[in-house]
Order: C-alpha cells, then sequence, then structure tokens
C-alpha cells in the first residue's frame, strides 16, 4: 500500500521513518512517498497538513485522507470540492492533549493570581499586594471538550480549581468516550449565556465550524462576569477580535492569552501586538508530535484494513 506525505513544515525522512517503524508492528507492506517531492505518484492514503488543492484533486485512488493535525477547517472545503467521497480522517490527541494542558493550566494560573496586575504594578515600581479569590469561586469554563478540553481540563481540575464546560450536544462526549467522568456541569451550547455567566477564566478549545464561526461576539463576551480572563487555543475565528479588545478596553475583561487569531500570522500592526493584558503565542499550544502521530495513523490503518471504522472520521455535516 501506497501513503503519501504532504507536509512542508517536517522533514519527509522523519516521517516515513516514524511510519515505517509502526507499519512493521502491524506487518504492512508500506511504501512511503513525499508528495511535495513526487506530486504525480498515485497514494492508497494520503497523511497532509494544508495541501495544495491541485495536488488532492490528482490523487484519484484514495481510500482516506488523514490531516496531521487536529482541526480539519483548512482542509474540509479542499476534501468537498476535490474528494467529496473520501474519509477525512483527523488525528485525537496523538501526544497534543498534554501540551494543551500545560498550555491551558499556565495561562489559568496566570489570571488567578493576578500575574498582568502585578506587572502593572511592577512598572511603577509599586510594592502592593493584592486580594486572591477564593478558589472554590474561581470557576474556570471549558468550551469545547472534545480530546484537547478534556485534556485540559482535568488538569485544571487537578489544581482543584471548580470546571466547568459547553459543548454543541450538552454532554461531557470525549469524557464518556474515554471512560472516565468530567466532574462538573455540562451546558449546552443553547445555554451558551448561562455558562459564560458562572467563568471567571473561559477556555475556548473550539473547532472551526459554520457553527462557531464568530460565536464569541460582543454579545457573548460581554456575558462574563466583569474582570473574567479569556484563552483560545481553538481558531481564532470563533472569537472577534475587535469584540474582545472593546471588553479589554472598557475593563469589562480582564485580560487574555490568545494562541490562535483571525489572521495567522497575527498582521505586524494589529492592536492585540500591543494590548497590555493581552498575552501572545504564534498558535504553539500543541503541536502535532510526529511519533505519537505515525503510531496512531498506522493504529487507523489497521482497523480500515480489517474493515473497521477508526476513531476521529471527520463528520462533513458538521464541520469536525
Ligand atoms: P474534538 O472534536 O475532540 O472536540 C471538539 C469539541 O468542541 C467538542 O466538545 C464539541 O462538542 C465542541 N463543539 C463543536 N462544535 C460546537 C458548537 N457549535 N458549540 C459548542 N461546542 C462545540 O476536537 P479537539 O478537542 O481535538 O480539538 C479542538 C480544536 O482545537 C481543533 O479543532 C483545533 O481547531 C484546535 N487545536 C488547536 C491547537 C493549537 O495548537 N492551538 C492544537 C490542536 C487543536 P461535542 O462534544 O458535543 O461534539
Ligand atoms: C491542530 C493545530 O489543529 O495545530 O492540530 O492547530
Amino acid at each position: 500500500m501506497k501513503l503519501a506525505v504532504w507536509d512542508p513544515d517536517e522533514p519527509f525522512r522523519r516521517w516515513r521513518d516514524a511510519l515505517a517503524q509502526h507499519a512493521g508492528e502491524l506487518r504492512l507492506a508500506v511504501e512511503v512517498f513525499d508528495a511535495v517531492e513526487q506530486p504525480d505518484e498515485q497514494a492508497d492514503f494520503a497523511l497532509v497538513w494544508k495541501p495544495p488543492a491541485e495536488w488532492l484533486a490528482g490523487q484519484q485512488e484514495l481510500r482516506a485522507v488523514f490531516n496531521l493535525g487536529a482541526g480539519v477547517d483548512a482542509l474540509l472545503p479542499l476534501m468537498r470540492a476535490h474528494a467529496p467521497q473520501v474519509p477525512l480522517i483527523r488525528l485525537e490527541d496523538a501526544g497534543m492533549g498534554r501540551q494543551m494542558a500545560d498550555y491551558v493550566a499556565e495561562a489559568v494560573l496566570h489570571a488567578y493570581r493576578r500575574m498582568d496586575d502585578y506587572a502593572a504594578l511592577q512598572a511603577h515600581g509599586t510594592w502592593e499586594p493584592l486580594v486572591l479569590a477564593h478558589r472554590t469561586g474561581f470557576g474556570v469554563g471549558f468550551l469545547g471538550l472534545g480530546h484537547m478540553g478534556l485534556a485540559a481540563a482535568r488538569r485544571v481540575q487537578a489544581m482543584e480549581f471548580p470546571v466547568l464546560a459547553c459543548t454543541r450536544s450538552g454532554t461531557p462526549r470525549a469524557a464518556t468516550a474515554a471512560g472516565t467522568a468530567f466532574d462538573g456541569p455540562v451546558y449546552g451550547i443553547d445555554r451558551l449565556y448561562e455558562f459564560l455567566a458562572h467563568c471567571r477564566v473561559l477556555v475556548v478549545l473550539l473547532p472551526l465550524t459554520a457553527d462557531t464561526h464568530g460565536l464569541l461576539d460582543y454579545g457573548a463576551l460581554s456575558q462574563l462576569p466583569r474582570g473574567a480572563y479569556v484563552i483560545n487555543a481553538g481558531r481564532g475565528a470563533a472569537l472577534r477580535e475587535q469584540d474582545l479588545l472593546d471588553l479589554l478596553d472598557q475593563q469589562h475583561l480582564g485580560g487574555a492569552t490568545l494562541d490562535v487569531f483571525e489572521t495567522e500570522p497575527l498582521p505586524p500592526d494589529h492592536p492585540l501586538w500591543s494590548h497590555p493584558r493581552v498575552r501572545i503565542t504564534p498558535h504553539v499550544a500543541a503541536q502535532t508530535l510526529v511519533g505519537p502521530a505515525a503510531a496512531q495513523i498506522m493504529r487507523k490503518i489497521a482497523a480500515l484494513e480489517r474493515g473497521d471504522a477508526p476513531g476521529g472520521i471527520v463528520d462533513a455535516r458538521l464541520g469536525y
């Protein structure tokens, strides 16, 4: 069977070696080729991160496409246009959950311990102890409780903050699928405003879909309690940046840690860069790890070979 890898961000040999290692364990005869270098070869399975449309359109024998990341918002329109019958399969955690938990835990503690306020005091050489909120009343809300949200929520829960969540289905589906409990209230998206009113910190770990695009606008963000903190590591376009800036400037919101943006890279003159209550990282909260990703993909190919449906098949109708 032939696997094509299209990933201009990673040296091809790293994918080839990792896939070969896991193919051996599964006793599959696998040939891996570099789709960037050999665009005319036909593959059975494509493993891609943001491939060009013409390459995907030229692949006539695909049995499945594996997205080399969790979010499929960039790939799904290409699949709809050029390979509508081919299943699209995304990564499920594959080592990203722990990274996301680190990222969110740091930002929650940053907010809870009022580090932006201390930075402002330091800038004026002011020695002034500030009041610390009671932990039991410091609710951390997860908008999106999938593989990323659940990993981060578990960590925050282990840090003894109360957690709550809001999902499309109104259930902790990822926790149920993993056979674990989510120890907090879960709201359906129809109760978004009620959920937001309980979040001292809002952690956004949503996929970008038709339903989530612009979901966190002025009206929604103003439901957060005064002084609330926003962390967005899902997709930038779920949150209206100008509305966030307005609410920060009106001091309704206390600060934000942002990893994802409406436009990436964030344009050099964007006001978010210089806002004193905003921390920015360049879409690095959880990065694809070649080893665990290759192992997971080979397990899924083995499942397809057996005639089973692997996890992570994208529902094109829902967009994630
Ligand atoms: P999952 O598909 O596992 O989980 C998605 C979650 O979002 C589910 O809880 C789902 O609800 C919920 N959801 C979907 N649509 C809505 C909606 N309209 N309203 C409310 N909730 C909704 O995805 P992952 O957790 O693996 O990843 C989430 C996103 O994080 C990715 O799509 C990607 O965009 C982003 N990401 C960012 C990274 C970074 O480095 N910044 C790294 C990895 C991922 P339900 O449970 O009911 O289905
Ligand atoms: C992903 C990402 O979706 O890196 O995996 O954002």
